[in-house]
């Protein structure tokens, strides 16, 4: 039994099929046709990422578990700063396989903390619960499940403690930089002075590493980026033809943007309820940026969002890094 467990919603979650339906129609009107991929996760698409994970191209996994196996005693005694109470907050949690160590060593320290996972899949959330409890039967957790900056809200109105913000595995990548840095603006504005958030930075590396941990031989890569297309067929009475379309992966070194897109194989019309949409041979739809980012990168986005790095932790190859910025 977990010792204090509370699931909230928002209300949005109420309301999400409208406004996953407005932004896939408002995504495919634009020019370049774009879809959003914060909708990758529904169960098929977290089941997808699960096998993405375990990949042996999809290095970013393996090197932050490095990180959070091998230097936990770092991470922790950067987290129990003085070993006042805290509340461990995790954005877009998962199913917390690399926290797990970090929640584990906290927990044989004594640390006096709450664990409060936040993530817009409450199936990915469903399944961290059951890990957690197989786990750490003892841990405070509070589950979040909803949009990070209202989930983060709620938190701060549960709770009055110093924050440690977890945001691992990269995720920022997953926004263009003025989004990136958009998102840290607003992170440090839901912070208090003293509280500190760690973040999971993929390195620039050898371009060809990159590309292959999205490019992968067997398709899992292909397939999740079509599955969203499945998604909106399955929740959004779409009609796409998914064998009509092919996943095509781009890095470029200079900018760091690796880029995944879904290329029409020929002319086609797809109705979406009832909204018609039309797709040229060879029109690509703009799926995902997974940002890379040089040290210098990392420093630009802290400093300009009012942050101060203190630590950088990386894996023994050195093309991960996780990095804790003071508020
Ligand atoms: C979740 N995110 C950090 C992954 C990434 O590496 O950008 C999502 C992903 N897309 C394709 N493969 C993995």
């Amino acid at each position: 039994q977990l010792n204090i467990e509370t699931i909230y919603k928002n209300k949005e979650a109420e309301h999400s099929n409208d406004q996953f339906l407005n932004d896939v129609i408002d995504g495919l009107q634009q020019e370049p046709k774009h879809l959003q991929s914060k909708y990758f996760y529904d169960k098929r698409g977290d089941s997808l990422f699960q096998e993405i994970m375990a990949m042996p191209e999809y290095y970013l996994t393996r090197c932050e578990m490095d990180i959070f196996k091998n230097k936990t005693q770092e991470l922790a005694s950067i987290l129990m700063e003085n070993n006042t109470p805290f509340d461990l907050i995790e954005l877009g949690a998962g199913d917390a396989s690399k926290s797990l160590h970090l929640l584990q060593f906290l927990k044989k320290s004594n640390a006096d903390f709450t664990y409060m996972p936040i993530d817009i899949s409450g199936n990915i959330l469903s399944v961290l619960d059951q890990k957690l409890k197989t786990n750490i039967p003892d841990l405070d957790i509070t589950i979040l499940e909803g949009d990070y900056f209202e989930m983060l809200k709620k938190a701060s109105r549960l709770s009055s403690r110093r924050k440690a913000v977890l945001f691992l595995g990269s995720n920022i990548g997953n926004m263009e930089f003025e989004h990136a840095s958009d998102f840290c603006v607003e992170l440090r504005k839901n912070l208090n002075k003293g509280d500190i958030v760690l973040v999971g930075f993929d390195l620039k590396k050898d371009p060809k590493i990159i590309l292959n941990a999205y490019n992968d031989p067997k398709g899992i890569t292909a397939a999740f980026n079509l599955n969203l297309l499945e998604r909106i067929n399955r929740e959004l009475q779409g009609n796409f033809d998914v064998k009509q379309f092919e996943h095509f992966q781009n890095y470029d070194p200079l900018s760091g943007a690796c880029r995944s897109y879904l290329v029409s194989l020929e002319n086609q019309k797809v109705t979406i309820d009832s909204q018609a949409i039309d797709f040229a041979k060879d029109e690509v739809v703009y799926m995902e940026v997974s940002q890379k980012f040089s040290t210098a990168d990392m420093e630009e986005l802290a400093v300009s969002s009012g942050f101060q790095t203190i630590n950088t932790i990386q894996d023994s190859k050195e093309w991960f890094a996780d990095t804790f910025w003071l508020a």
